[in-house]
């Protein structure tokens, strides 16, 4: 081509599409989305340039969240929707523009007991096509304090937020693209786990294909737990308390020693934790005459209690124990020597309602307490998901082995508590619900696992069903595809300009990722099999 069309040719170009930003950005700011869902206000209504470190000069400082890169085109909308007199949401908006959007709709969860909106995931989804929302789960930051004699505002967390979000959300986008969504799809880790099964029981309909990693089902129970610690291990400077690096040397060495070839791979990942929880015996560092380093009586039978299930006032199970291997993180929280700061806050401000209320004095008979009032009926505890499988819907849970902060053996009695409540077996299950587990991964995302795929914002695998969680749903919504693994991927030092580690299939259950021989980094030296 001559080099004066084509230099004509880049012009056209560039007025073409500078037009059709024109255009979109017009289309963005001549947008009334206040009008169209009720007694909403607006608060911010702008067109984001691809490429944008989008600034959130207004957002609580506990989300440490306070700009996020918006890597392609979109019209934001932000409105705050009362839910109650007393109580609201701040919702979010990410529309990208017609010629990006797929025809998809995304809902983001939050964390915790937080009302962080991640930002992270609404632009990973906006990146692939999705019109996004997030909210802030009806209160700001970390704190629970906005709970205190509010219940409206529990009730928001509990599910009623995301409810009104996945609503107004998809009222909006028929409106401003003059057409309705075609599937309609949410993720979420943890917190947001838990808000995906809530969902699905109690707004079946909401969501086509719902992600739901590490769900912090049976919420009432899991504060429980997780208060359980701190009388436990004591505060830090307890005589008998047992420091961060004595879990993740000595004690860890030893569960290591004991379970780390259970697997056939000495590689620091307890493949399936179940055969380590079953046989790990702590008795063996026990000071003795020997002496060296060594646990104490009493800290021996903290040992066993940390990797022991809970049981309630009447001896009945209410909480598996942390997965042997979850120590190494574990001490972050959980073994930390302080209160776990999620469940002091929901004891303090929605349990009793009594913010001097002592972490240190939590017993089993606060969990019976938490349990019988159920606070905006955030149990999140379902025995049924028929209403969601009957439309069609589906359902991938993941859950890491090594999760630090929810024991992956709670997201097995879920599995175990559907099948034996709903008369199904696997394979029944496996219509609509698929759990997978990924050995090594720690709460969400991190751990010496093959950990990446796709479920946060800060994905480094490319969309596509095989190693991507969030296309793996679409292709089984769309295209009736059903994943039968997830493919792992490690990045080396987690860095994926370091490039590739190594990758492992991640087995649905009650497959277990089996070791059959050869270099075990080799994707093909593991198979999915039956225990
Ligand atoms: C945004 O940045 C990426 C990576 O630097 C680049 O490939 C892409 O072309 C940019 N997009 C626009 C619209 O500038
Ligand atoms: C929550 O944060 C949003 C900004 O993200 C702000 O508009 C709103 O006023 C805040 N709400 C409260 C109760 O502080
Ligand atoms: C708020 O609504 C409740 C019903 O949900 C009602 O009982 C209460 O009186 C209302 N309060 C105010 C201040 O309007
Ligand atoms: C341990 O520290 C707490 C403050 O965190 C203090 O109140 C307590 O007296 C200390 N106990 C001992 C035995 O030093
Ligand atoms: C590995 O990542 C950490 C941050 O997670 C960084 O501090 C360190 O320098 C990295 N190491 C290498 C060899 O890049
Ligand atoms: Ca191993």
């Amino acid at each position: 081509m001559p080099p004066i069309l084509a230099l004509l040719l880049a012009t056209l170009q560039f007025l073409v599409s500078t037009n059709a930003q024109n255009d979109f950005k017009q289309k963005c700011l001549a947008f009334k989305p206040d009008t169209l869902t009720q007694s909403s206000i607006l608060q911010i209504l702008e067109h984001i340039p691809a490429n944008t470190s989008l600034a959130f000069p207004g957002n609580d400082e506990s989300c440490n969240r306070a700009s996020q890169l918006i890597s392609s085109e979109a019209c934001r909308v932000a409105l705050t929707i009362p839910t109650s007199n007393r109580s609201g949401i701040v919702f979010e908006l990410f529309l990208p523009t017609p010629e990006e959007w797929t025809g998809r709709f995304l809902g983001t969860g939050n964390g915790g007991i937080d009302g962080c909106i991640k930002y992270e995931d609404m632009a990973y989804g906006l990146r692939h096509g999705f019109a996004v929302t997030g909210s802030n789960n009806g209160h700001n930051g970390t704190s629970g304090f906005a709970f205190l004699h509010n219940p409206d505002i529990v009730t928001d967390f509990s599910y009623r937020s995301l409810h009104t979000t996945a609503t107004a959300g998809k009222t909006l986008v028929r409106a401003f693209y003059g057409k309705p969504h075609t599937k309609s799809y949410y993720i979420g880790c943890s917190g947001g786990g838990r808000q995906a099964i809530q969902s699905a029981s109690l707004y079946p309909t909401d969501y086509d294909g719902i992600i739901a990693g590490a769900p912090g089902v049976n919420f009432n129970y899991m504060s429980s737990w997780r208060a359980s610690f701190y009388p436990l291990t004591g505060p830090k400077n307890s005589s008998d308390f047992i420091k961060a690096e004595t879990w993740q040397g000595l004690i860890h060495d030893e569960i290591l020693r004991q379970c780390d070839e259970l697997d056939g791979v000495r590689d620091g990942v307890l493949t399936d934790p179940g055969l380590c929880a079953g046989i790990f015996d702590p008795e063996t560092l026990l000071c003795g005459e020997k002496g060296g380093q060594c646990l104490s009586e009493k800290q021996v039978e903290v040992v066993r209690q940390v990797f022991s299930p809970l049981h309630g006032e009447n001896g009945e199970l209410i909480y598996p124990g942390l997965q042997p291997g979850a120590e190494v993180r574990a001490t972050e929280r959980l073994l930390s020597g302080t209160p776990f700061p999620y469940s002091e806050d929901w004891f303090k401000y929605v349990v009793f309602s009594n913010p001097s209320w002592d972490p240190a004095t939590w017993t089993i008979r606060d969990a019976t307490v938490a349990e019988a009032m159920n606070p905006g009926n955030a149990r999140s505890w379902p025995d049924t998901l028929a209403p969601f499988r009957d439309r069609g819907a589906k359902m991938m849970i993941y859950h890491g082995g090594a999760d630090q902060q929810i024991t992956g053996f709670n997201t097995e009695r879920f599995y175990h508590r559907l099948s034996s409540s709903m008369d199904h077996t696997n394979e029944q299950l496996d219509d609509f619900l698929r759990f997978f587990r990924i050995p090594g991964m720690g709460h969400c995302s991190g751990g010496l696992g093959a950990w990446q795929f796709g479920q946060t914002g800060a994905a480094g695998v490319e969309f596509e069903p095989g190693m991507n969680v969030l296309a793996a749903v679409v292709d089984w919504v769309e295209n009736g595809k059903a994943p039968e693994m997830i493919l792992g991927t490690k990045f080396v030092n987690d860095t994926v300009d370091m490039g590739v580690d190594y990758q492992r299939s991640h087995c649905r259950y009650p497959f277990r990722s089996t070791y059959i021989g050869g270099d075990s980094k080799d994707v093909d030296s593991w198979a999915c099999k039956l225990p």
